[in-house]
């Protein structure tokens, strides 16, 4: 539940219904009423007239995020410069995943037994706390199991995902917790679309890895080493890098480099669809970090796992 007192509001945040019932997840929406200052954690209606939280610092920076899937669609540094891209066919009907942004893959990056990338990315998620402490807004969004999630994977679980704006970063801290009887596994992903110039975009630190490459065929990823100091992305790029370094670097070839800490996400996974997406590709890159061996969680454990990313 919400407590704290310096959440703000464009719209009272009693104005949206928040205990309204997501009738194809069966997932429950809560916050309770507070007051409205004008920096800090905004509730709003976005796109398709979904709630979306706004995170605003006192420097100027803002964050998006969607409870639907849980997703971080916009992430404005002090410049006014929006460094994650929402691919122009997102949908925003509740129904689809959004396509763009920081979605979750959970509990299954895939391919695998149930839909690709599993189904936390298009369930509606609720807001469990927020804070807003010397200027950095927080917000920490809660995902449990219902009977759409339990047609797939049947288990209980609690997924908590704190994201906090800082004034030159983005972080995020999500947390797995078997809240079943008996174990369970799973793997998962932050597939995070950058914006970026694709002729102009690189990655760096990865050298050295063992990969996964799934160009050409995705279920039969070919194992190798990379040997790059400078990954660019000249055409179709789908490959996994295990046991990644925890800082990565991204060149968006629009100025700006941006770096991707994380403790947790042990695997890291670049993707651009080249001309499978020939309306968008040369406007945006992923670079997930991700886990891709599975995690197995006994009952009342937990794994959590942490992305910062920052801009020089
Ligand atoms: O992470 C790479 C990948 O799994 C690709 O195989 C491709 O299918 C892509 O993700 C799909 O992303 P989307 O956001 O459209 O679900």
């Amino acid at each position: 539940m919400a407590t704290n007192s310096m959440v703000a509001s464009v719209m009272p945040i009693t104005s949206i219904n928040l205990r309204r019932r997501n009738r194809s997840t069966g997932l429950t929406l809560s916050c309770s009423q507070q007051e409205a200052p004008s920096l800090g954690v905004q509730l709003t209606e976005g796109e398709g007239k979904l709630p979306k939280v706004l995170l605003k610092s006192a420097n100027g920076c803002e964050a998006e995020i969607y409870l639907f899937g849980g997703c971080i669609t916009s992430w404005k540094v002090a410049s006014g410069k929006d460094l994650l891209f929402v691919r122009p066919d997102a949908k925003f009907d509740g129904k689809k995943p959004i396509s763009g942004g920081i979605p979750h893959c959970f509990p299954q990056f895939g391919p695998g037994t149930i839909q690709q990338h599993g189904f936390a990315r298009n369930v509606n998620w609720s807001i469990a706390d927020f804070s807003n402490v010397k200027g950095n807004p927080t917000i920490t969004l809660e995902l449990r199991d219902g009977p759409y999630s339990r047609s797939m994977w049947d288990f209980s679980f609690q997924a908590l995902y704190r994201v906090t704006l800082n004034p030159k970063s983005l972080s995020t801290e999500l947390t797995i917790k078997n809240t079943d009887t008996k174990p369970f596994s799973f793997n998962s992903a932050l597939h995070t679309y950058f914006r970026g110039s694709i002729t102009g975009a690189s990655v760096k630190a990865l050298k050295g890895c063992k990969t996964l490459n799934k160009d050409p065929d995705p279920n039969n990823p070919v194992e190798g080493i990379e040997e790059r100091d400078v990954i660019t992305f000249p055409g179709y790029v789908e490959c996994i890098y295990l046991n990644a370094p925890n800082e990565v670097e991204l060149y968006n070839g629009l100025g700006d480099t941006i770096f991707l800490k994380n403790t947790n996400w042990s695997d890291c996974v670049l993707w651009n669809p080249h001309l499978q997406m020939e309306h968008c590709y040369k406007d945006f890159v992923c670079v997930e970090n991700a886990k891709i061996g599975k995690v197995q969680l006994e009952p009342e454990q937990s794994w959590v796992a942490e992305q910062h990313l920052s801009i020089s």
